[in-house]
């Protein structure tokens, strides 16, 4: 399978993040990305190539311009004010107040972000639009007739909304990749997110929209980041009803149980007949997650990959969560591995 990578995500470097109330060093790291990209020389995967550069127009079909905009400007607004540490959110529109834009820094950062895990830093903007390129050159290639790419994306995209950041992502990648099919004519679009977390921006995204299905299989947000999106009854609203499906597991889930969930996730993309399918992979559901909870072992990728391929569709893989820095690389490549066997077979659904 062809890889798409680039270089800037090593831009993007958070120093620390909060962990039961003190500092921890940062789990999402540049050292994440170099160790799928050894991987994937190491399992033999194939070819990978550097992502071309798309600008801001097509993040901007799926994020609020306004909010492209602060991302671009604030950290040379934040060193003309003196700073030079990461730049956090303190303070949140919470319930019943203004939905107002803040006039200054602080506020407009707690404004364009809804928690305390999206850290900007000098080499975030090109980090992040780098991501992008990665998620649109891999969709590029799928248009243009591969049957699968892999999207190497970092920083991940899965928790950016329309008009914020959060859990380690500022643009969506996989959002952007699936706007870019539909305008380049495709009709329908079915996202497979199987991220430990639930895709809260993606949903965010299409929750109103028919044209793309959203499936999520991830921890039940009452014991789990994001906390307050993954419910099953969230199932999207006006044409978008039906077509955002949340399937919420246990924390602790071992492989037979996700596995099942796998499979009640796979009819409704079946029956939704997607032109393409565009797969958030997050292999925070390994065993050894140092901050997720599920069971999946190494040899339980492989086996992902294989299901997926059975689906029969043009597939773009794009990189989220995955924070076993020892075991990621292995990771990925079972599912990218396990999916080429599978098609080199020939196995249809
Ligand atoms: C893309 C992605 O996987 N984002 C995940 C964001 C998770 N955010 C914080 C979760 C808090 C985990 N606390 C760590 C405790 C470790 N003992
Ligand atoms: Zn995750």
């Amino acid at each position: 399978m062809l890889t798409i990578h680039s270089d800037d995500h090593r831009l993007h470097h958070a120093a620390f993040e909060w962990a039961g109330g003190e500092r921890v060093p940062a789990f999402e790291t540049p050292q994440r990305a170099d160790q799928v990209l050894a991987g994937i020389t190491t399992h033999a995967i194939g070819q990978v190539i550097a992502a071309r550069r798309f600008g801001r127009a097509p993040i901007e079909r799926v994020h609020d311009a306004a909010y492209v905009e602060f991302l671009s400007t604030a950290w040379a607004r934040w060193q003309a004010a003196g700073r030079t540490a990461d730049m956090l959110p303190y303070v949140w529109p919470g319930p019943r107040m203004q939905q107002r834009r803040p006039a200054d820094l602080d506020g407009e950062l707690g404004y364009f972000s809804c928690d305390v895990y999206a850290p900007i830093t000098a080499g975030t903007w090109t980090a992040a639009c780098a991501a992008a390129d990665v998620a649109l050159s891999g969709q590029a290639r799928i248009d243009a007739g591969e049957r699968a790419v892999f999207s190497l994306c970092r920083p991940p995209g899965h928790h950016a909304g329309i008009d914020y950041m959060a859990g380690y992502c500022y643009f969506n990648n996989a959002a952007i990749a699936a706007q870019a099919f539909l305008d380049g004519g495709r009709r329908r679009v079915a996202i497979l997110d199987i991220d430990y977390h639930h895709g809260n921006g993606t949903q965010d995204i299409f929750y109103t929209r028919d044209d793309v299905l959203f499936v999520s299989l991830h921890a039940d947000p009452r014991e789990a980041y994001p906390r307050f999106t993954g419910f099953a009854e969230e199932r999207g609203s006006g044409a978008g009803a039906g077509y955002t499906v949340n399937y919420p597991l246990p924390s602790g889930s071992t492989a037979s149980a996700w596995f099942c969930a796998l499979g009640a996730a796979c009819e409704p993309i079946v029956r939704y007949r997607p032109e393409v399918l565009i797969v958030s992979l997050g292999v925070d559901t390994y065993e050894d997650d140092p901050i997720s909870s599920f069971k999946l072992r190494t040899e339980d990728y492989r086996e992902i990959g294989t299901r997926l391929a059975r689906l029969g569709l043009p597939t773009q893989f794009v990189m989220e969560g995955g924070y076993a820095i020892e075991a990621i690389g292995r990771n990925v490549c079972g599912v990218l591995a396990g999916f080429d066997a599978c098609r080199s077979e020939g196995v249809k659904a």
